[in-house]
Formats: structure tokens, sequence, C-alpha cells
């Protein structure tokens, strides 16, 4: 298999790369690195550490590419068929920021500021901080205001059809979702609908079904959407 992607399955990024590719018929391998236990090895590949790294023997044996972003305009370029960019300048200039907005702020506020605290604890067997999460949580308001009146009664967020956009911004609810949160339909309607949409697609239906397991025995946030959100 040409491309490889470095990188765990619990990582939204890694996440996004994946949906891209499957939604565009493209073969890949997983290389399960962990950025937090990697070896020095793995800052050679990206002085950043940090997951997704991709690797394709097409482009030579030495080709490495880190960055989500870098990645998908590279497989775009690479691969035109099925895009998942718009072709429209003014939507894609929207995927563009969208995919800009889902990567820093939102995931910002749902990694650092509710799975961290949550899950990475539960991996090493400890008890998950709960008063971070709630803490972290309650900031989401905001963002998720924004995803709302950014969708502006349409389908999705650059076009009429499903992009990379989406792609980036559902990739950090599946995180949401395995900490036991999701946003209340009350107050965010089209992003729940939105959300409802991507989910019901077969590639991430089919990468979420990958977290059921793990979710089944994980402690979920004691505080509900409801009492948070509303
Ligand atoms: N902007 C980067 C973000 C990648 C990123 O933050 N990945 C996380 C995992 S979800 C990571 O590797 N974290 C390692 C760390 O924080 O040390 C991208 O789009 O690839």
């Amino acid at each position: 298999m040409a491309l490889i992607l470095c990188g765990l399955n619990l990582s939204p990024f890694v996440r996004k790369i994946r949906v891209q590719l499957e939604e565009k018929g493209i073969g890949y391998e997983i290389d399960p690195v962990s950025p937090f236990q990697a070896g020095d090895e793995f800052t050679a590949l990206n002085p950043l550490r940090r997951i997704p790294v991709l690797k394709d023997a097409d482009a030579g044996p030495d080709f490495v590419l880190p960055g989500s972003s870098a990645i998908a305009q590279y497989i775009e370029r690479k691969h035109p068929e099925h895009p998942m960019l718009p072709k429209d300048a003014a939507n894609y200039g929207r995927a563009l920021w969208i995919e800009e907005y889902a990567d820093t702020e939102l995931a910002g506020k749902v990694g650092m500021g509710v799975f961290r605290p949550m899950i990475f604890p539960q991996l090493a067997h400890k008890a998950p901080d709960q008063a971070a999460a709630a803490e972290g949580a309650r900031k989401l308001g905001p963002v998720f205001d924004y995803l709302e009146r950014t969708l502006a009664g349409n389908d999705w967020y650059a076009g009429p059809d499903f992009s990379l956009a989406d792609i980036s911004v559902a990739t950090h609810f599946v995180n949401l979702g395995i900490v036991g949160l999701a946003p209340v339909p009350l107050r965010w309607p089209a992003l729940c609908a939105f959300l409802d949409r991507a989910f019901a697609r077969e590639t991430f239906k089919r990468l979420n079904a990958e977290h059921d397991k793990m979710k089944a025995g994980l402690v979920k946030i004691n505080v509900t959407a409801e009492e948070l959100w509303t």
C-alpha cells in the first residue's frame, strides 16, 4: 500500500484524513504511532511531534508529510477524482476557513478542554477530571453558536456537497460523543441536523463504530448537555 497514515484512531485529525481518503475510495494503511510514546525518530518525521503524518511511497521512500491540512491538500492534488474541496472559488474559500476554524478553535476547546481531562486519565487507569471537563464544555457554547449561524440554512458548510469543511467539523464531535456529550437540538437545531447527516455517511459510521467497545468501558461526563448549555 503506497499510503501510510501514522497516528491513532482516537485523534480527530487522523480521523479527518481517514474520512477524506475513504470518501474518495483511496486505500491506505494505519501505522498506530502515539505522539506521546514515540521515540526520537518521530521528531524526524514531524518536528512538532503531532499526528497525523503521511508517508507516500509513490512520492519516494523518504516522502513524509505532517499536518492534516497539508496532507488533505496533497491528497486532493494527487487524487483529484471525487473532490472533497469545492471548485467554486467562494465555496473553496469557505471550506478552507471552516477547516481552519475547526482545526483550531473547535479542536482546542473540545480536545484540551473536554476530551483530555475526561479520557487521558482513564487511559492511564485513573479517575477523570470531571470538574475541568465541565468547565471546558461550558466554553463550547459560543463555538456552537458560530457553527450554527455559519450553516445559514444549508446542509453543508461550503456549498451543496459534503466537503473537507464538513469532515473537519464533524470529526471533533466524534470525540465529544466519546465523552458523552452532543449539542442540544433546542439551541442548535441546524448544527445537530448537520451532525446527523454527516454521521449517517458510511465513512463516519464505519470509523465511529471503531470506538464502540472502548466507549462502553469509559466513565462519561457527569453533567448533561442541558445543564451545560440551556
Ligand atoms: N494542526 C495539526 C494538529 C495535530 C494535533 O494536534 N494532533 C494531536 C493529536 S489529536 C497530537 O499529535 N498531539 C500530541 C501532543 O499534543 O503532544 C494537524 O492538523 O495535524
